[in-house]
């Protein structure tokens, strides 16, 4: 049995499934990954820059402008078969009562819109807005302005999203290390592992005795420790591993 087939047969029989997702699930939606050498979004713009409340209070008109590319990016791409492999997924685990839990570091959404209903976003949404002073979520704002102001206080808007040196939302990794302790089976895909503290989740996994399944387009700081480890790319790899 070769390890595609081995992870397949672990994932059909598991007693209870969590997959991680990161960037490179969307790579193939046309979504840049953060950290790829020749297309991630950092390798023209420096992370610090970017991505921290500092940054947008020190250039807020650059973050937001950055943000409303990268939002309107989003809005122009769809799911792939990686995402809706996924969906699949925990279609099958519901079928036979097995528990099921998408945890994402992803911000773009495409999760659901390939039909995933069991997830956490750790990272938050690029879809939503909120104010910075308060977390006032915004629905419209004027397009002219660079950052918007809160309707409700005044204060800029910023994407809602998790900048490096803030929390996760409320019970997010909760919930999500919860899950990777008490899983069968934990399938890690596109992610290079560096971001805290989503990437202890694997090693929560491997700790408590749960097989873990990596699938990324490079090796990472996991591929070691994986059960398996499936290189290539997620939309190639997932839909022969979730195959009924
Ligand atoms: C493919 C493919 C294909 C390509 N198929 N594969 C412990 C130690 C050290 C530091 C820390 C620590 N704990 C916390 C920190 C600090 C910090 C941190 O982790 N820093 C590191 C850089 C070391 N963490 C935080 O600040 C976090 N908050 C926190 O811990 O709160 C508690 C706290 C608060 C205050 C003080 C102290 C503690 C928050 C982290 C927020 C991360 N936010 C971002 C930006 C989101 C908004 C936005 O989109 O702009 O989230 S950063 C960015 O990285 C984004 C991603 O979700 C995240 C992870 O990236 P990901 O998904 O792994 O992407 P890449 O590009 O890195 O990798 C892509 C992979 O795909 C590669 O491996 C490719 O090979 C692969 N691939 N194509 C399959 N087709």
């Amino acid at each position: 049995m070769d390890d595609l087939e081995a992870a397949r047969a672990a994932l059909a029989g598991a007693r209870s499934i969590v997959v991680m997702t990161g960037a490179g699930i969307s790579a193939e939606s046309g979504i840049p990954t953060f950290r790829d050498a020749m297309t991630g979004l950092w390798s023209r713009f420096r992370p610090e820059d970017l991505a921290t409340e500092e940054a947008f209070r020190r250039d807020p008109r650059a973050v937001w402008d950055w943000y409303a590319w990268r939002r309107e990016r989003v809005e122009g791409v769809a799911p792939n078969p990686g995402h809706r492999a996924i969906a699949r997924l925990e279609a099958l685990a519901a079928a036979r009562g097995a528990p099921f839990l998408l945890v994402t570091q992803n911000v773009d959404g495409l999760h659901q819109a390939a039909g995933s209903a069991r997830l956490v976003e750790l990272h938050g949404n690029i879809r939503r807005v909120k104010c910075l002073d308060a977390g006032h979520p915004a629905a419209r704002w004027a397009p002219d302005e660079h950052p918007p102001r809160c309707a409700a206080c005044g204060s800029w808007l910023r994407p809602d999203v998790v900048w490096f040196g803030e929390m996760l939302p409320e019970g997010a990794f909760e919930s999500a290390a919860a899950a990777a302790a008490d899983c069968g089976v934990f399938l890690c895909v596109g992610t290079s592992g560096l971001v805290e503290p989503a990437a202890s989740l694997p090693r929560v996994a491997l700790r408590a005795g749960a097989r873990v399944i990596e699938v990324n387009a490079e090796p990472t700081p996991l591929t070691a420790h994986a059960s398996w480890s499936l290189p290539g790319k997620a939309g190639e790899i997932l839909p022969a591993l979730v195959a009924e």
